[in-house]
């Protein structure tokens, strides 16, 4: 069997931006999903997991759809992104696919779209040579939508496809659908002394309860009542005359974090010491709190905390409801150990700590 691999991401800054045709700055993690893929005689599909006990799931290829509510819920990933496949005419046969994660599942850090983009690399490069990057992730995103049913955005599947080591990944989601370029920015935090603490509260995050898709509907609305196509459009000053206050809120985080992202991506491409984008980080949190009412009570003490140990700069991360949050630090280890001592007082499970290395995108291992 053949290997592909696809990583997890920490987004730097620009959250909930991507499915209001947004901006976004995601780096790849060292962590990725892999998937060994071998193509069968005959037609069926089948997957199994390093993680999950028992037989493989079975169904055959034309089948997918039909039972799709017979399939356990992790097994949709990637079975969604072989019925993607099929559904536009690819000339998909039977396979087996092995899945092996080692992204933190439920933390956030998007251990979905790297289970989705791993198999969605092995299908291609076994069944679909002429489909581009762009296709592939169009394909894991519309099967996480459709055959998941996890209303997502674009942001984790672009990550996973478009990192690339040592860099964070600027990308204008309106204009990357309209053919443009996304931006690689050196994001090399050594050289300054500096380092990405993730930290994962343990509390898990699922895109496929309500409120993400609650959130969702609400930036809709609040495009709608603007008389704009999507919030990217917005102007600050007419967002605050919404007469709704809950979609005034929503839309103010929306705006104001798109113009945190155009700050942070140009302090970054024009050299600046990433100390200096740690304002825009906490902000951010702020306003995830406050205004797009997405964070929980252990993301909140966990970004206080770190502040409080000297952070630059710390905010949740992902869609929220749960998951993990990041801070930028000096010293990595010392802050994490007094946010875990921390967290314990105040009673919150102890959270799990990494530090996060701009990382390779989605690839062929072996
Ligand atoms: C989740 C979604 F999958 C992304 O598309 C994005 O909306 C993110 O939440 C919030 O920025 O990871």
């Amino acid at each position: 069997m053949r290997i592909w691999a696809a990583p997890g991401r920490v987004n730097i800054i620009g959250e909930h931006t991507d499915y209001n045709a947004g901006f976004v700055l995601p780096i790849a993690l060292p962590h990725v999903v892999r998937c060994a893929a071998e193509p069968r005689r005959d037609t069926l599909v089948t997957v199994r997991s390093r993680q999950r006990r028992g037989p493989a799931v079975r169904v055959p290829r034309t089948e997918l759809v039909a039972q799709r509510d017979r399939v356990p819920e992790w097994a949709r990933y990637p079975l969604g992104v072989i019925a993607e496949f099929a559904r536009r005419g690819h000339a998909v046969t039977g396979v087996d696919l092995e899945v092996d994660g080692a992204v933190p599942i439920g933390a956030g850090l998007s251990s979905s779209a790297a289970l989705s983009c791993a198999v969605a690399l092995a299908a291609r490069d076994l069944f679909a040579h002429e489909v581009g990057i762009r296709e592939l992730i169009d394909i894991a995103s519309t099967a996480e939508n459709t055959y998941v049913g996890a209303p997502t955005g674009v942001l984790d599947q672009s990550a996973a496809f478009l990192c690339t080591a040592g860099h964070a990944l600027f990308l204008d989601v309106r204009a990357f659908a309209d053919g443009g370029s996304p931006e690689q920015i050196p994001f090399d935090l050594a050289r300054f002394d500096l380092e990405l603490l993730v930290i994962d509260t343990g509390h898990p995050h699922r895109l496929v309860d309500g409120e993400y898709a609650a959130r969702r509907a609400e930036c809709a609305a609040a495009a709608d009542a603007l008389g704009l196509p999507t919030l990217r459009d917005a102007e600050p000053a007419a967002v605050g005359r919404l007469t709704d206050p809950l979609l005034r809120r929503r839309a103010r985080h929306v705006v104001s974090e798109n113009a945190r992202v155009l700050m942070v991506a140009e302090k970054l491409h024009d050299g600046a010491d990433p100390r200096d984008i740690g304002p825009e980080l906490t902000a951010s949190h702020i306003s995830l709190r406050d205004d797009f009412e997405v964070s929980t009570a252990a993301l909140d003490t966990a970004v206080t905390l770190a502040l409080e140990s000297g952070a630059h700069g710390a905010r949740m991360v992902g869609g929220g409801f749960g998951g993990s949050a990041i801070a930028l630090v000096d010293r990595a280890a010392g802050t994490a150990a007094a946010i875990r001592e921390a967290l314990a007082l105040k009673g919150f499970a102890a959270p799990r700590t990494f530090v996060a290395v701009p990382s390779r995108g989605a690839h062929r291992v072996e």
